[in-house]
C-alpha cells in the first residue's frame, strides 16, 4: 500500500470512529447520542419484561435487566439460542450460524455447484436448476403462519438467473426451484405472513417486455414484474407489470397487501438518468384487486410465458398504488406490529414511515397515497434496512456513516407532527459500511429485542491480512439495553446480504433422512421401473447399448458391491446409492477416482449421479465421509473394458 493509501485508510477509519456524532449533525436529538458500548450509565432495557423469552432454554443466558446486557458467549457443548439464516451472496448458497455464537453450522447449497454434496451435479439437482451452476442469493426468508415462522420452509432469491428457490426445514435441503418469467434480477423477496401462502419477488432490472430482441435500445418500453409464487407448490400465479426498479419486499401481516420499494421511477439507463427525481415510491400492491382481475382472465401474457399478468403501467390503477417516498428507496421493513412501512432512503439521509392503516382510504381515493406517511426521520448519510425490537424502536444500517441508528417509531411520528420531540435514540458505530442488519425474531410479531446482526460490506482491518479479496464483517449486537452494545465480528465469505435470526424452538429437523422430498419420488418411479426396494437391494441392470444404471447400498464400513465388472467405455452410468445406516450423523458417500463424481448420501438418504465411463482401466471408488474406523477401506473397483 502507497503512503497516500496508507494516510487516507487511517483517516478514513478515524472518520468511521466519529462519524455518529458527524452523522448526526442537523438531526434531532443530537445531544441524546450515546456511543455503543458505554454501558452503565444508560437505564437499564426499557422493556424489562416485555421480551417474549426465547422459550429454548438451552443458554444459560442473564435477565435482560443485567446492566452488563446479554451474554454472547455460548460455551462448548452448549447450543444457541436462534437459528440464522444467512443468504450467501454469489456463493449462490444459504449458511446456517448459530446466534449469538455466530459459529456457521452449515451450508446449504441451493443455486451453486458443491464438491462435497453433489449438489448441482446429482441428478436431481441437474434438473431442477436446469444445468446452471451460480447464483446470487440476497434475501431469506421462512414461511409463516399467524405473523410467526412456521418453521417448514426457508425462501431465497437468484438474483443472477431470475429464480426463486425453496429449502425445506425438517432436512434442510433444497425441494423447489421456479425461474421467474418475464424478468431480471430478481432481487427482493417475500412470503406473507398470515399463513403460508404467496412469495412475492420483485424484478431489480428493467427489461423489454417480451425480451425477445424486437425492443433492444429503447427503455420506455422495459418494465419491471411483481411477481406471486405459491409457497407451497411453487408454481408462479401472477405477475404484475409496472415501471421501474423494484428493490426490496415485504408483506403486510393480514394478507391485504405485499409491498415493493421503486427506484429509478425515472426510468433511466444510465446512472445519472436514475437518481434525477428528488422522490421515488414505495409501490403497494392491492392482492383482493390483482386477483379480482386474474380471476376474471382481465390480464395480458409475455410473449410465450403462460403466466397471466396484470398492466398496472398506467399512473393509477386499483392494483398498484406509488406512495412518493424519499429519493432511491431501498429497504422496507414491517414494524411487528403490522402497523407501520419504514422506508430507508438510500440517497436521501432520511426515512419514511408509512401508516399501513391508512392504505385503504387512499385506494378508495379517500385520502391521497402521500397522506399515508406519518413520518420522515433523518436518520443518517445511506440508510438502507431496519430492524425492530418490540419495544417501539427501530434500528437502521446507515451505510455511509458505517452505523446502526436506534430511532423510536412513535417519536418520529410525534416529531414529524410538529412536537419538539427526540427520535434518535443512539447510535452505534460498525466495522465498516453496513448493508443489510436484523434482529432477533424482528420481521415477526414475537420481535424480542435480544440480538441484532449489522451485515457490514467490509471488514478493512478487523481480520488478519488474508489476500486481496477480504471476508466481510457480520457483526453482532446486544440490544436487549438501553445502548446498544457490540459483542462479537464475524468474518463472512462472499457475500451474505441478509439473514433472519429465528428462536431455535421454532426450528424442527430431523436427523435421519425422512425421505419426504420430492427427490424421492423420482427415485421410488426408477425403482419401482426395475423392481428394486431402494433400502434393501444392490444390483447393475444394463439398460441399453450405452446404458448402465447401478442401485447400490451402503452401510458402514462396506458398499454392498465391492466390484462394478461389466461397464464399456463410454457407457452412461447412473449409480443410485443409498445409505441403510439409521444411525444420526452417520454419512457415507461415492466418489469415483478420475470422473468428477463426488456426492454425499446422509443417513437413510438415496442420491444419484450420471456420468460416462472414461478410457477402459481399474477406478477406485470410495466412501469420502468419514464414517466408520474402516472408513478408509469403504470402497470398490469400477472396471472399464474397451468396447
Ligand atoms: S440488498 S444492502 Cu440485495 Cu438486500 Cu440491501
Ligand atoms: Cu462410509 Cu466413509
Amino acid at each position: 500500500m502507497s503512503k497516500n493509501e496508507e494516510a487516507k485508510n487511517a483517516g478514513r477509519r478515524n472518520f468511521l470512529r466519529t462519524s455518529g456524532v458527524l452523522g448526526a449533525s442537523g438531526v434531532l436529538g443530537a445531544t441524546a447520542l450515546a456511543g455503543c458500548g458505554s454501558q452503565n450509565q444508560d437505564p437499564p432495557g426499557t422493556g424489562s419484561g416485555t421480551g417474549t423469552g426465547t422459550g429454548s432454554g438451552t443458554g444459560g443466558t442473564p435477565p435482560e435487566t443485567a446492566p452488563a446486557g446479554l451474554n454472547p458467549h455460548v460455551e462448548p457443548g452448549q447450543l444457541d439460542e436462534y437459528y440464522g439464516f444467512w443468504s450467501g451472496g454469489q456463493s449462490g448458497e444459504i449458511r446456517i450460524l448459530g446466534v449469538p455464537s455466530m459459529r456457521e453450522l452449515k451450508r446449504i447449497p441451493v443455486f451453486n455447484r458443491e464438491s462435497a454434496t453433489g449438489h448441482g451435479a446429482t441428478d436431481w439437482t441437474k434438473q431442477v436448476m436446469g444445468g446452471m451452476h451460480v447464483g446470487d442469493t440476497h434475501h431469506v426468508h421462512l414461511s409463516y403462519n399467524d405473523g410467526t415462522y412456521d418453521g417448514r420452509y426457508i425462501y431465497v432469491n437468484d438474483k443472477a438467473n431470475a429464480r426463486l428457490a425453496r429449502v425445506r426445514c425438517d432436512v434442510m435441503e433444497m425441494d423447489a426451484m421456479v425461474e421467474i418469467p418475464n424478468s431480471q434480477g430478481t432481487h427482493g423477496i417475500f412470503p406473507q405472513r398470515h399463513r403460508t401462502g404467496l412469495v412475492f419477488c420483485n424484478s431489480e432490472f428493467q427489461i423489454p417486455t417480451p425480451n425477445d430482441g424486437s425492443v433492444l435500445d429503447d427503455p420506455t418500453q422495459y418494465y419491471g414484474l411483481h411477481t406471486a409464487v405459491d409457497g407451497e407448490t411453487m408454481e408462479v400465479r401472477w405477475q404484475v407489470k409496472v415501471p421501474g426498479n423494484m428493490d426490496l419486499a415485504a408483506t403486510d401481516y393480514q394478507g391485504n397487501y405485499s409491498f415493493a420499494t421503486c427506484y429509478n421511477s425515472e426510468r433511466g439507463v444510465h446512472l445519472e438518468e436514475m437518481m434525477s427525481a428528488e422522490r421515488d415510491w414505495l409501490y403497494v400492491f392491492n392482492l383482493a384487486e390483482i386477483q379480482r382481475a386474474v380471476d376474471a382472465g382481465q390480464t395480458i401474457r409475455i410473449g410465450s410465458s403462460p403466466v397471466p399478468v396484470v398492466d398496472a403501467t398506467a399512473d393509477t390503477n386499483p392494483f398498484v398504488m406509488r406512495i412518493p417516498v424519499a429519493k432511491s428507496p431501498h429497504g422496507v421493513n414491517i414494524d411487528p406490529t403490522g402497523h407501520y412501512a419504514v422506508v430507508a432512503g438510500k440517497l436521501s439521509p432520511t426515512g419514511t414511515v408509512v401508516d399501513i392503516t391508512k392504505i385503504a382510504d387512499a385506494f378508495a381515493g379517500r385520502i391521497e397515497p402521500r397522506e399515508c406517511v406519518v413520518a420522515e426521520p433523518e436518520l443518517g448519510l445511506g440508510p438502507l434496512h431496519t430492524a425492530f425490537d418490540g419495544r417501539g424502536n427501530a434500528y437502521t444500517s446507515i451505510f455511509i456513516d458505517s452505523n446502526i441508528t436506534k430511532w423510536n417509531i412513535e417519536n418520529a411520528i410525534r416529531a414529524h407532527a410538529g412536537e419538539q420531540v427526540e427520535y434518535i435514540v443512539n447510535r452505534c458505530d460498525v466495522q465498516y459500511q453496513v448493508g443489510h442488519t436484523n434482529a432477533s425474531m424482528s420481521e415477526t410479531r414475537e420481535a424480542d429485542g435480544r440480538w441484532l446482526i449489522a451485515l457490514c460490506k467490509f471488514s478493512k482491518d478487523r481480520f488478519l491480512n488474508v489476500g486481496p479479496h477480504k471476508p466481510e464483517n457480520d457483526q453482532l449486537i446486544d440490544i436487549s439495553g438501553e445502548t446498544m452494545r457490540l459483542v462479537h465480528d464475524g468474518p463472512t465469505f462472499s457475500e451474505p446480504h441478509d439473514c433472519v435470526v429465528v428462536r431455535a424452538d421454532l426450528i424442527h429437523p430431523t436427523s435421519i433422512q425422512n425421505r419426504e422430498a420430492a427427490r424421492f419420488r423420482l427415485y421410488e418411479q426408477w425403482a419401482q421401473e426395475d423392481g428394486i426396494n431402494l433400502l434393501e437391494d444392490s444390483r447393475i441392470i444394463r439398460k441399453g447399448p450405452q446404458d448402465v444404471r447401478i442401485y447400490m447400498t451402503s452401510r458402514a464400513p462396506n458398499f454392498a458391491l465391492t466390484e462394478i465388472p461389466g461397464i464399456k467405455t463410454g457407457d452412461r452410468v447412473q449409480i443410485i446409492c443409498t445409505n441403510q445406516d439409521d444411525v444420526e450423523d452417520l454419512s457415507h458417500g461415492f466418489c469415483l477416482s478420475r470422473h468428477d463424481v463426488c456426492m454425499v448420501v446422509n443417513p437413510r438418504d438415496t442420491n444419484s449421479i450420471t456420468f460416462t465411463a472414461g478410457a477402459p482401466g481399474v477406478y477406485w471408488y470410495y466412501c469420502p465421509w468419514f464414517c466408520h474406523a474402516l472408513h478408509l477401506e469403504m470402497r470398490g473397483r469400477f472396471f472399464v473394458e474397451p468396447r
